[in-house]
């Protein structure tokens, strides 16, 4: 064999160990994220480093049920973490910070708790100014009773309501609506000629006209996926988990010693009048933002954005309102 024929093998030959090689150690490199129900330790790691602007290669596998593996605030589609298979991901963190990963599949009672955290390097863009959340600036205490002193007797309907609410003194701003219950704006509206009945339909109508078809539909999509399983498909607090959280609320009960002041409780039911129609808009985002602090409802802020909080809050009052179809 001439020289410059075997060189030039030679060089053929290291070309395609690189080019086969280098992707294989990298991946090789890549650490293999186990998942594992939260009761058997949950994500491990759960503290992953990246660095802005640089693709994050992920493997996934699962050691016990499927899982699903999303990252919160962020616009991707979650993917299935299956047993004995190793999933795939790659994910390119525009901004520095702290992301929130969770699973996505209701893998058992404590399925929310599998979360971990992804931190983000790198020098920070513009600081964005940090938003204070409506609860906040209202100084709302979202864990006092907040029971509505009055309850509609038929279910208040936004199509009956139209026809009153155009020529009615009532502030239809955004800022309004969130900020006050529905029995306020009734209240705000016994002076209106109106029967009861009426009143409430026009708070019907209020609502509805403070949000969108696309938002409830939005709202109706996370709800299913992230809240029916504890409040039940149709909202009335009976979801497969309700019984469950109550079981596992006696047990840590007996296993506390007055650590926590917050106790397990059922999830709340959504069709309840006398509840729900003495919450405001910003008081429930404060408790879906922050979560119940030891009553069994988990906290979100780290996973939905704003948007996404303020679509779930739309379709929670749709189980008292009759809105148009
Ligand atoms: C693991 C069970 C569980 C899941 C999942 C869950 N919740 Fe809850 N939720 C509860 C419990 C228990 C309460 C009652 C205790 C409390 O208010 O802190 C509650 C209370 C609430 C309240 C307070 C209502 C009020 O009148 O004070 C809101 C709002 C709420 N949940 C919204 C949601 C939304 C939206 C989701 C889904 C994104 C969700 N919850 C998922 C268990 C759950
Ligand atoms: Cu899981």
């Amino acid at each position: 064999m001439k020289r410059p024929e075997l060189i030039s093998r030679i060089l053929i030959v290291v070309g395609f160990l690189l080019a086969v090689g280098a992707p294989l150690f990298l991946w090789a490199r890549t650490p293999l994220i186990h998942a594992r129900m939260a009761e058997d330790g949950g994500w491990n790691p759960d503290v992953i480093q990246a660095e802005a602007g640089k693709p994050l290669h992920l493997k996934l596998t699962s050691d016990d049920v499927v899982h699903g593996f999303a990252v919160g605030q962020m616009d991707m589609q979650s993917v299935d973490v299956i047993p004995g298979k190793v999933t795939d991901i790659t994910l390119t963190f525009d901004k520095p910070g702290v992301y929130t990963y969770y699973c996505t599949r209701w893998c058992g009672l404590n399925h929310w708790r599998m979360r971990g955290t992804i931190e983000v390097s790198g020098s920070p863009s513009d600081p964005e100014p940090a938003i204070v959340p409506l609860y906040v600036s209202l100084d709302l205490d979202i864990d006092a009773p907040h029971d509505s002193p009055v309850i509609p007797i038929e279910k208040p309907s936004a199509i009956s309501g139209q026809q009153f609410a155009s020529n009615l003194p009532i502030d239809q701003s955004t800022d309004y609506y969130r900020s006050n219950a529905p029995y306020q704006v009734f209240d705000e509206l016994t002076n209106a000629s109106l029967t009861e009945q009426q009143s409430w339909d026009v708070v019907a109508y209020l609502w509805q006209s403070n949000t969108t078809a696309d938002s409830l539909a939005n709202g109706k999509e996370l709800y299913a996926q992230n809240c029916a399983a504890c409040h039940g498909e149709n909202g009335a607090g009976d979801g497969v988990f309700a019984d469950n959280l109550a079981e596992a609320g006696e047990a840590s009960m007996q296993s506390m010693e007055g650590a926590m002041d917050m106790v397990m409780q059922n999830p709340v039911d959504f069709t309840d009048a006398r509840r729900m129609l003495g919450a405001s808009p910003a008081l429930l985002q404060g408790k879906i933002l922050r979560g119940g602090m030891g009553t069994g409802m988990p906290m979100w802020g780290v996973i939905f954005t704003e948007e996404q909080i303020w679509d779930l809050i739309a379709y929670i009052y749709s189980f008292q309102f009759e809105y148009e179809k």
